[in-house]
């Protein structure tokens, strides 16, 4: 069974909601916008959003239902269709001919309508439908309504006495896009604002490019890294999460020309050989140019992490440009990575991660002072002191039915800000994956200058 959240998900997909900076008729600027008329133009969300709102509503205490022109109309209706209870139609203007008649339809005096409105503001436009109908002798004593701007409607409505039955309202659509990273903080913080009654502030957002990023900072790894960026005009990562020396080499080889740096998971290369494995892969990335990023995701205590990180068959510092690690063993647990650029892991793109706000915010203070870090992989955006890095991208499927999550490149680089792209199934997998890792650079590299 569909949850309610998951409905809600496929209605946001159809571009119901959006956030940035608008104009209201009234001339306030709004930090969102709602028009859910393209509801109606897909039949079986339709036909859903028509049962979920018949479901709320005591439905014996009905004669006639009304939808309050236009957006409302086709709701009404498939509510009407799904229910048997008769519809009616309210006019916007009454004709100046004829009837001149406000409500069309079969109806008598003395019966109960439903009105169903799909938005909420004020609720000034249902204070003055109701009447009309109320002029014609039939009672209104429910409002459905789709999505409840809380703005002072719904209670201003059950003031005069009427039930107001909404299905969302903005503050559970700010929470179920904030769980499925599709809002970021600051953007809620700004609608909260907005809805206390504050006149909302909309600084510009501006994101560093790699020249800027490349002049402040410190370490050579971010500047070389930040410099194939720049030459290749990529700032795509392939992750390599194949199971042969051959497999890797041979992905190496075709998408090498495409990236900036190949992320290896070294310990699951089930014939690996320090001579036959790593020997090549430096020489292929030194002939096409990128860096070596082992995402061993360190997770010990300094001295352990040392030896992690040096010794064992992998002997990591002898070449990984970049590695990953957790910065749960805090700040001294980063001293020992002397060889490599550190990518801290702030937060993680699966479904469910721990790496909630107070983690994330820790983490990326002890990212901001150490010198051995040059960044970090997030699902959100990070200071800009940082190179972000971001995994979870493909530009074919939303999710691996494992519990990864996919974002678009352009999410990523206009919303979160990010510098790199990680992207392994859309290219691994692919059946050809030098051409894929072409479409990923350039998709990359668009969106990167588009977000400027
Ligand atoms: N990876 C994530 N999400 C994260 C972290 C790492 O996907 O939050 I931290 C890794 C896992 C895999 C690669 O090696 O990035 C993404 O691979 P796919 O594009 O095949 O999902």
């Amino acid at each position: 069974m569909e949850t309610k959240k998951q409905f809600f998900l496929e209605c946001y997909q159809l571009g119901i909601i959006k956030f940035g900076k608008f104009t209201l008729k009234s001339g306030i600027e709004s930090p969102f916008y709602v028009d859910l008329r393209p509801l109606a133009s897909d039949p079986k969300i339709l036909k859903h959003l028509a049962n979920y709102l018949l479901e709320m509503l005591p439905l014996d205490n009905f004669d006639v239902i009304c939808g309050v022109p236009y957006a409302a109309l086709p709701m009404a209706t498939a509510m009407s269709l799904e229910s048997y209870i008769p519809l009616i139609i309210k006019r916007k203007e009454a004709k100046s001919y004829g009837t001149k008649k406000l409500i069309e339809g079969i109806y008598k005096k003395g019966q109960n309508c439903l009105l169903v409105e799909d938005v909420i503001t004020s609720g000034k436009s249902l204070l003055e439908t109701i009447p009309e109908i109320e002029n014609e002798g039939i009672t209104v004593s429910d409002i459905v309504v789709v999505l409840d701007r809380q703005q002072g409607g719904k209670e201003m409505l059950e003031e005069k006495g009427y039930n107001v039955h909404t299905l969302f309202n903005i503050t559970e659509v700010c929470e179920m896009l904030s769980e499925e990273n599709l809002l970021m903080d600051d953007e809620i913080a700004r609608i909260k604002d907005f809805l206390e009654g504050n006149i909302v502030k909309f600084e510009k957002r501006t994101r560093k490019s790699y020249e800027e990023k490349n002049k402040e900072t410190q370490h050579h790894i971010s500047q070389k890294l930040i410099n194939i960026a720049i030459a290749k005009k990529s700032n795509l990562i392939a992750s390599a999460d194949v199971l042969t020396t051959s497999e890797l080499l041979s992905l190496a080889e075709k998408v090498g020309p495409n990236i900036v740096a190949l992320k290896t998971h070294i310990d699951i290369i089930t014939d690996f050989d320090y001579e036959k494995t790593i020997v090549p892969l430096l020489e292929i990335a030194k002939r096409h140019d990128f860096l070596l990023m082992e995402d061993r995701k360190f997770a010990d205590i300094g001295n352990t992490q040392e030896l992690q990180y040096s010794y064992g068959i992998y002997r990591i510092s002898s070449w990984a440009d970049l590695v990953t690690s957790q910065v749960i063993g805090g700040y001294a647990a980063m001293e020992y990575f002397l060889n490599s650029g550190i990518v801290a892991i702030l937060g993680m793109s699966s479904k469910g991660t721990l790496t909630d706000n107070h983690y994330r915010n820790e983490a990326e203070k002890i990212a901001i002072e150490h010198p051995n870090i040059i960044g970090g992989v997030c699902q959100n955006e990070i200071s800009d002191s940082l190179l972000l890095f971001t995994p979870g991208v493909n530009l074919a499927t939303a999710g691996d039915g494992k519990g990864q999550q996919y974002n678009t490149p352009e999410h990523v680089f206009k919303n979160l800000h990010s510098d790199f792209i990680i992207v392994g199934r859309g290219i691994y997998k692919a059946d050809d994956a030098e051409k894929a890792s072409l479409e990923y650079k350039i998709a990359g590299w668009n969106a990167y200058l588009a977000s400027l």
